[in-house]
Order: C-alpha cells, then sequence, then structure tokens
C-alpha cells in the first residue's frame, strides 16, 4: 500500500492518481483545530440527515465557509488549491463545502464517489474531494473508509449505477468492497485528498462520541456544483471574501463566457449598485 502519510505535492498527486487518495498530515494548525470544533460545537444539535446518504444520526452543516473566515481560509489551504490547480481546470469551483459530524450508532454511508451524478462515463476526472479530521479517525468512530484503486476503475468494474442505491442490495458487491476497504485512520488535523471518482464512505459509528470533520470538494468550472452557492451566500458577505474564494464561488468567468452576468464579468455584481444590463435597459 506505501506510505500512509505524504509530504510533497508531486508525492500526493502520485497518491492521488495511482491509488485514489492521499493524506495530507498536520493540515490544519493547532490555532484552527481548535477553533473549527469550538464554533461545530456551537452550532451543532439542528440538522440531521434526511436519508441514508446524508445519515438519519449525521449532522451537516452546508454552505459551512459562509459561517466563518476560518472555514474560507481551509477552503483555499495551499497545498488543496496546488492539488486542485494540478487535476482540475483553471477556474475551478467549489463544489461544497460542509461539516460532517456522525454521531454514535449511525450505520455506514452506502459506497459512492463525489462525482456520481455527472453522467461521464468512467474513469473521469471531474473533482477532487477532501474530509478533514477534526477527531482522530479511526475504524470505531466513523473514520471515512475508501477503496484503494478504485479511481480507475472502468463502468463495469465499479458495478454500475451508485445513484440508485441498488448496488448496495447486491451481496456480491458488498463481498468485494469489504475485501478491498481501507479505513482511514488518521490524526485530528489530517486531511484526506481523493479524487472525484475514488469509491469511499463515511464509516459506522460504534464509539460513545461524535466524528467532527468538515469536507470541502471542488469540481471542474463547466460542471454544475452540488451547492447553489449565489442563492446561499448573499452577495455583500462574497464581497468581503478573498479573491479566490471569489472564484471559488463562481465569481469568475470560465473562457469563453461561461458565467458571464448579462454580458458583465460576475465580479461587478458585487457593487451593491449593480444592475444587470437587462435589466438597466428595460422601461
Ligand atoms: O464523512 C465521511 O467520512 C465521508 C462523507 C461522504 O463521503 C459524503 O457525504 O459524501
Amino acid at each position: 500500500m506505501g506510505r500512509q502519510f505524504c509530504g510533497s505535492i508531486d508525492d500526493m498527486v502520485q497518491q492521488v492518481q495511482e491509488r485514489g487518495y492521499a493524506i495530507l498530515e498536520n493540515f490544519l494548525s493547532s490555532e484552527q483545530l481548535a477553533s473549527a470544533r469550538q464554533l461545530l460545537d456551537g452550532k451543532m444539535g439542528g440538522y440531521q440527515g434526511r436519508n441514508n446518504f446524508e445519515g438519519s444520526k449525521t449532522e451537516r452543516i452546508y454552505a459551512l465557509l459562509s459561517q466563518h473566515k476560518i472555514f474560507q481560509d481551509i477552503v483555499e489551504h495551499q497545498q488543496l488549491m496546488a492539488l486542485c490547480d494540478h487535476f482540475l481546470e483553471p477556474n475551478y469551483l467549489l463544489t461544497t463545502s460542509q461539516a460532517i459530524c456522525i454521531h454514535p450508532g449511525e450505520t455506514p454511508q452506502p459506497w459512492h464517489c463525489d462525482d456520481a451524478f455527472y453522467a461521464i462515463p468512467r474513469p473521469r476526472n471531474m473533482a477532487l474531494s477532501t474530509v478533514i479530521a477534526l477527531d482522530d479517525f479511526t475504524k470505531e468512530n466513523g473514520g471515512t473508509e475508501v477503496i484503494p484503486g478504485s479511481n480507475t476503475w472502468s463502468e463495469a468494474e465499479a458495478g454500475g449505477d451508485y445513484r440508485t442505491g441498488e448496488i448496495e442490495t447486491d451481496p456480491q458487491f458488498a463481498a468485494r468492497m469489504a475485501e478491498k476497504a481501507v479505513v482511514v485512520e488518521m490524526p485530528a488535523g489530517a486531511c484526506v485528498v481523493f479524487a472525484g471518482n475514488t469509491l469511499h464512505r463515511g464509516g459506522r459509528n460504534t464509539s460513545a462520541g461524535v466524528r467532527r470533520a468538515l469536507s470541502n470538494q471542488y469540481c471542474q468550472p463547466w460542471a454544475r456544483t452540488i451547492e447553489n452557492f449565489f442563492l446561499t451566500i448573499p452577495r455583500h458577505e462574497v464581497k468581503t471574501m478573498s479573491p479566490k474564494i471569489q472564484s471559488l464561488l463562481g465569481y469568475s468567468v470560465h473562457p469563453p463566457f461561461m458565467g458571464q452576468v448579462s454580458g458583465s464579468h460576475p465580479l461587478k455584481t458585487l457593487d451593491p449598485d449593480f444592475v444587470p444590463s437587462v435589466y438597466r435597459d428595460r422601461s
């Protein structure tokens, strides 16, 4: 299997290419880890998943980056941006930014890959995902499970359409996954990065504590994003964010003109007086 943790960007690129994932140790500073935990603890106690995928004993906070600058800093972490620069086309987007807190008693998620809803045959290069541990990830507390090498699998090898959930009921599929699965056991503050087509799932939590994590995911600049940040984050808040975050949220033009706003650059919409020309010209 090779080393669990890796250092240089080249190492990480190689591991993501070869086995579908790489683990970045000491990804968060101790201050970021402490603040992220504190902020999440203050927000938990609300939203529970509505289905087996979101997890009925799992709390998720979507559009997490809108909640504090620290989450924005993590979204645009230098190592991640270097990996996105390598795997995705310029002007790549943030597709989701969430907290995933798996409570005791949670069952495993269905196996899936985060780019499953893009109807492009495997293997494909649509996205890059991260899960950032805010608690030590273990086999007992629901540490993420991955299928090494599944990023290179064809449609036939991957076994079918993960969107339907039907595949989960196939005992042969379950046995094959069980044989290949690896639990990402990593310390709090570490981050697992995986290709959008790597099969993985949140694990079963048989421990007495909650497993807290963040998950930021990035996609090609021409793909539809999971979260609609234009409708979630008010423009006056986007205006306060860094140029990189603004671009990740879709305030960019992917050449020649994807993302334009009635002929204008989307950054112009951050001016409170901006009116799209199509409305401005209406009598
Ligand atoms: O929580 C985890 O470890 C993984 C979650 C996940 O893969 C997802 O929700 O898409």
